[in-house]
């Protein structure tokens, strides 16, 4: 019996380790989400001022450009901040034109991966009757939380003050 508690608390151990390995792969205040190291800032701010705040932390507003980050940040946003609606993403519109492109200020890891996709459109997650260009001027892309756990995308005036999320690439 002995033996068995001194394995199940090495085993503990071990796991206390690892788990310790996997945090650092982000830095404070990051965490690892979809493979990307993530940080949701609960300040609303403009889609210009949350672009500052986001290089104040060495990092862009996050590229979300796959379903697997985008569902598992979607499940983030869900658990921790239910009671925001509205997150900036590195989403904006290209040269005043009606095409949505990731616009990247810093160093991203992910750029293979992100030409992948000609359009945002391809992302196929935009909330039903979006992108609308509401009164002419929704130049940023948010992620809405329409109804709890549907989060999608919404085309939206930078101006608008929202949360944003961050994403740390090192
Ligand atoms: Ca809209």
């Amino acid at each position: 019996m002995v033996e068995i508690q001194t394995v199940f608390q090495a085993s503990l151990l071990l796991v206390g380790l690892f788990g310790c390995t996997v945090e650092s792969a982000c830095p404070d205040p990051f965490t690892l989400i979809g493979g990307r190291c993530i940080y949701v800032n609960a300040t609303e701010a403009s889609w210009d001022a949350s672009v500052i705040a986001c290089d104040a932390h060495g990092a862009n507003l996050v590229i979300a450009d796959n379903h697997e980050l985008f569902n598992q940040l979607a499940a983030h946003l869900e658990n921790n901040y239910k009671a925001q609606k509205n997150f900036w993403t590195a989403g904006r519109k290209k040269n005043n034109s009606q095409v949505f492109e990731w616009k990247i200020f810093r160093t991203a890891k992910f750029l293979d991966e992100i030409l992948q996709y000609k359009s945002l459109a391809e992302m196929n997650n935009w909330h039903s009757g979006e992108p609308n260009n509401n009164g002419g001027n929704e130049d940023s892309l948010e992620i809405h939380n329409h109804k709890s756990g549907n989060f999608q995308f919404n085309d939206i005036s930078g101006a608008t003050l929202r949360h944003s999320i961050c994403q740390f690439d090192g």
